[in-house]
């Protein structure tokens, strides 16, 4: 039997196997509301196979868009056009999910693949960026954001309570924190972007502080029965990896205090002199090693796209889920094509029935 196609339990949720469609921002909302672009994109996808599929980054307020493109759930309006769309990812079998975000620094930027780069500031479209301390990230994103006060601090931990309590009633059933990539939970935590020197910056606990308070406050209004899950930057490869991964191990074990249920671990990029060693599946050892020492179910992501790898990383009990994000772009039925060639005997269930039954029965080749 392949490790891949194992369910996975956490919490009252079962997945029906280890495959999950990572948060992927599209890009294509307008005023943060979702359209037919986002419909189609994730029930397709969800008709794949996997088990999750996580909706992109979703905005907790205006200011904690990355562009003007990007999906929020500050308002109703907002909540509402996720439903149809949470309805279309539960009938293809799929949890649905939703992270949860806010830029921070790395706010008001143009679309990829308009320049990837801060809105300049006589664009109307931009606006004024926040983050823990007057420094930016510099490279393509060169805004000075301006340093939050204890009172940004405490409304941004609350826009991101009444944006779990909206994902809630969307009918999401696993909730992720984007405390990852430089945006601005990953931003309290790193001394590349937090110079503070109140409550909020200086120490390990000082800059770990805003992440548990606001994981703290969340986990109060998500059921404690569903998945309350978060992504975040174990490493930067900036030169300093051994006192990050350190101090990031020390974290997940307050994560998983303050009621984490699993971790998502990724890159911090928080810094645009970061040296990335990509290559498949390269941070399956780093995320191990945070599994073992915070006794947390760990996921990750990067270049994960046969599935023979997909396999690995699971059966060696590297990762408990895989997140393929841009094999599923290329090809939204991945999970099925991973369990014709891993032999899955019951490829067949991973796919709805309409395609199943010709795809099995009327056997091509
Ligand atoms: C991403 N990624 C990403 N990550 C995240 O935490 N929230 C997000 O909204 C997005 N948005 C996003 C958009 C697009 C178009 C891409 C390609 C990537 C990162 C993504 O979840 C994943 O970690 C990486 O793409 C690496 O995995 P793959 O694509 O190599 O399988
Ligand atoms: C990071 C990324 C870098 C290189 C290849 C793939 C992905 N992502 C982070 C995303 C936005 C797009 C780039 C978010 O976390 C929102």
């Amino acid at each position: 039997m392949s490790a891949l196609f194992e369910p996975f339990k956490l919490k009252s949720t079962t997945l029906r196997n280890r495959i999950a469609v990572p948060p992927m921002c599209q890009y294509m909302a307008v005023d943060g509301v979702i359209n037919d672009w986002h419909h189609v994109h994730y029930a397709q996808i969800a008709r794949g196979g996997a088990g999750l599929v996580i909706v992109e980054a979703t905005a907790v307020s205006p200011e904690g868009r990355i562009t003007p493109g990007c999906t929020g759930i500050w308002n109703d309006e907002q909540a509402k056009a996720f439903a149809p769309t949470v309805a279309a990812i539960k009938a293809a079998g799929a949890v649905p999910g939703i992270q949860l975000a806010h830029a921070g620094r790395k706010a008001s930027a143009n679309r990829p693949w308009e320049g990837d780069d801060h809105i300049a500031e006589i664009d109307a479209r931009g606006w004024q960026t926040i983050a823990p301390s007057p420094i930016e990230f510099g490279a393509h994103l060169p805004k000075v954001p301006r340093a939050m006060t204890l009172d940004d601090i405490a409304r941004v931990r609350e826009d991101f309570v009444a944006a779990a309590k909206r994902a809630l009633d969307a009918g999401f059933e696993w909730l992720e924190l984007h405390f990852a990539h430089g945006y601005l939970g990953q931003s309290f935590f790193s001394e590349h972007s937090n110079q503070r020197n109140d409550a909020y910056g200086g120490s390990l606990e000082n800059r770990s502080r805003f992440l548990l308070e606001t994981l703290a406050a969340v986990r109060k209004v998500w059921p404690e029965h569903l998945p309350l899950t978060a992504r975040f930057g174990v490493i930067e490869y900036d030169g300093r990896d051994e006192q990050t991964l350190a101090e990031s191990i020390e974290l997940a074990k307050n994560f998983k205090r303050e009621g984490l249920d699993m971790l998502g671990v990724s890159v911090g990029f928080s810094t645009p002199a970061a040296r990335i060693p990509w290559a498949p599946a390269f941070l399956a050892p780093i995320a191990q090693k945070v599994r073992r020492a915070a006794g947390l179910p760990v996921s990750s992501a990067w270049g994960i796209g046969t599935p023979e790898l997909a396999e690995r990383c699971v059966a060696s009990e590297q990762l408990d889920l895989v997140m393929v994000g841009r094999a599923h772009l290329a090809n939204p039925h991945w999970p099925y094509f991973a369990a014709q060639e891993l032999r899955v005997e019951r490829a067949a269930w991973t796919l709805p029935a309409p395609y199943a039954h010709w795809l099995e029965r009327y056997k091509m080749g």
